[in-house]
């Protein structure tokens, strides 16, 4: 039996160590102002991809350009400025994966009052999330799946809706963010829920949308299909500890990775294991080595 068939070994890692040599070549080929790529930062785009170079790649140079692009939510990555939303139990990690491995979010959207939080405000709680999850090893591997409680979606959620906001939620699903997403399961939604998905459906490709459920109001009996109860909360289901407690727990767990996530917000290519200075040729210093040299 050769030793990938016996799975775990040390011989697994080959395939990752040739990715990271490969995709960093790469990587600095494309962005010529930076100078150095960790092999964590790399890790996390190489899995999200299953190891394919290219594939991983384009996912890096979509991710610049989303921070680039959206700065109003990959800059302000601070829980404590929206403590206010987080403190209605808005959203929660849950404690347990799911069978498969997959990390399992919880979304309550009806916790939002579009009056006090405006809609990057709320995106930029997703991005946080992500950006800590994305940092587990099994995670990278596993991906994720959301479940988004739509009981409460109204007139001034759908207000706060554009193509703009569409299409950087189907952005982040699908090709922008080094997270394998493996399902999105909507609860509770009501009818006039629809006109939105419409809005960013378009910008789905066929995998992600293959992957989008929609459970309605009898979500019990078939969010039951996807989830095992002792992953879920009673409220949807399960036998798991109550959704108040693990949203208050993961809003700690938010508030302690405060000072993380602003480095990361900061930092020129999000890598922050490479101090920001060590990162990239400036304009500025590119400028003066020319004179120099
Ligand atoms: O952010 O993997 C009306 C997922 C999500 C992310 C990010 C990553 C990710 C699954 C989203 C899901 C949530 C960053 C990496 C897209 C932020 C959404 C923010 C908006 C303002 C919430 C409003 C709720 C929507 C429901 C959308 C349902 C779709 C996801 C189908």
């Amino acid at each position: 039996m050769s030793g990938s068939e016996l799975g775990g070994g040390p011989e697994d890692l080959e395939p990752l160590g040739r990715g990271l040599v490969d995709l960093r070549r790469r990587a600095l080929q494309e962005l010529a102002s930076v100078r150095i790529f960790s092999d964590q930062f790399l890790t996390k785009f190489l899995w999200a991809r299953d190891l394919d170079v290219e594939l991983s790649l384009k996912l890096l140079l979509n991710y610049q350009r989303w921070r680039r692009e959206s700065p109003e939510i990959s800059r302000c990555l601070s829980p404590s400025s929206v403590l206010g939303l987080l403190n209605t139990t808005y959203h929660a990690v849950l404690p347990q994966r799911d069978h498969s491995g997959s990390r399992v979010l919880i979304y309550r959207i009806g916790q939002w009052d579009p009056k006090d939080w405006l809609a990057f405000q709320v995106f930029s709680v997703s991005l946080m999330t992500s950006e800590i999850i994305s940092m587990e090893t099994e995670t990278q591997t596993q991906g994720l799946k959301a479940i988004f409680d739509l009981q409460g979606w109204s007139l001034g959620h759908a207000l706060q809706f554009n193509p703009s906001l569409a299409r950087k939620i189907s952005s982040v699903l699908s090709d922008s963010f080094p997270l394998k997403v493996r399902g999105i399961h909507l609860v509770n939604e009501p009818m006039f829920f629809r006109p939105v998905l419409a809005m960013i459906r378009p910008f789905l490709p066929d995998k992600i949308r293959k992957r989008i459920h929609m459970h309605g109001a009898h979500f019990q009996d078939t969010l039951s299909d996807f989830f095992s109860p002792s992953v879920l909360p009673p409220e949807y289901g399960g036998e798991g500890p109550g959704i108040e407690g693990v949203c208050q727990a993961w809003t700690n767990q938010l508030l302690q990775s405060e000072q993380l996530l602003q480095q990361i917000a900061t930092h020129p290519t999000g890598d922050i294991t490479i101090p920001p200075e060590d990162c990239w040729i400036s304009e500025t210093v590119e400028a003066e080595q020319l004179l120099e040299g």
